[in-house]
């Protein structure tokens, strides 16, 4: 039997997307990177769907062999929707991986994970040689945890305890993230729960210490990773 992946999958940002002419020339210059027999992880979010999108583009007139490891359903969504060739993490290292971000900081530390995805985002990251991030003028930030907090994904059964913990780590605000549109607490891909954290001050040690509570899978917290930024005027 022939499978059917002629899905019909219209994200429900994807017509309101944000700054979206600063993001599709984003998207073409990150692009313009790819080059024949290349493995690349792609993250989640709108610049990263408009990457997808013209790196789709230049697979196609180019007639390119490039695969795609997506770190979300969202991703691999718009792989599928572009003609894009997926792989995955079990097969291949990335290349290079690319990803968006909520904040940039001067010194390149990121703050991730509004999607719900970032543990796969850092686990691409993390297992990529080269990472590229693509991100409007509107992410940057003199100080991470200015516009958003810190989201942890935890294990559901580990509530009570990381909560604590998190507290004891010298949280000022601690909100269990909430579904949209629906009661009741988002699920990841992965089956976990989001807390989203606001912290007094964001280190590189404090990312190490919520990692460590038995129980966090990970935290949106990306401090001293060696990546490069692309945006409009860097
Ligand atoms: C993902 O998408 C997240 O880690 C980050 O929250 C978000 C950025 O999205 P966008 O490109 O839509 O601003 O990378």
């Amino acid at each position: 039997m022939k499978w059917k992946n002629n899905f019909s999958v219209q994200s429900d940002w994807t017509d309101v997307i944000v700054n979206r002419e600063a993001k599709e020339a984003i998207a073409r210059k990150l692009a313009e990177r790819a080059k024949e027999g290349e493995t690349i992880g792609a993250g989640s979010g709108s610049t990263v769907y408009l990457t997808l999108e013209a790196l789709a583009e230049r697979i196609r007139k180019e007639n390119l062999h490039i695969t795609v490891i997506p770190a979300s359903f969202e991703s691999t969504m718009a792989c599928l929707r572009f003609g894009i060739p997926l792989t995955t993490l079990w097969e291949k290292r990335p290349d290079w991986t690319f990803d968006g971000a909520d904040e940039v900081d001067p010194e390149h530390n990121l703050l991730k994970g509004r999607g719900g995805a970032l543990f796969q985002e850092k686990l691409l990251i993390r297992s990529s040689k080269e990472v590229y991030i693509v991100v409007d003028e509107s992410k940057f930030v003199s100080r991470l945890g200015t516009n958003f907090p810190v989201p942890v994904e935890l294990f559901p059964g580990a509530l009570a305890y990381v909560e604590n913990c998190i507290w004891e780590l010298g949280a000022t605000e601690v909100t269990l993230r909430p579904a949209k549109g629906k009661d009741g607490p988002v699920i990841t891909e992965n089956g976990n729960l989001i807390l989203d954290v606001r912290f007094e001050q964001l280190s590189a040690d404090l990312e190490r210490k919520i990692k460590a509570v038995t129980g966090v899978i990970e935290s949106g917290l990306f401090m001293g990773y060696c990546l490069k930024i692309i945006s409009l005027n860097r």
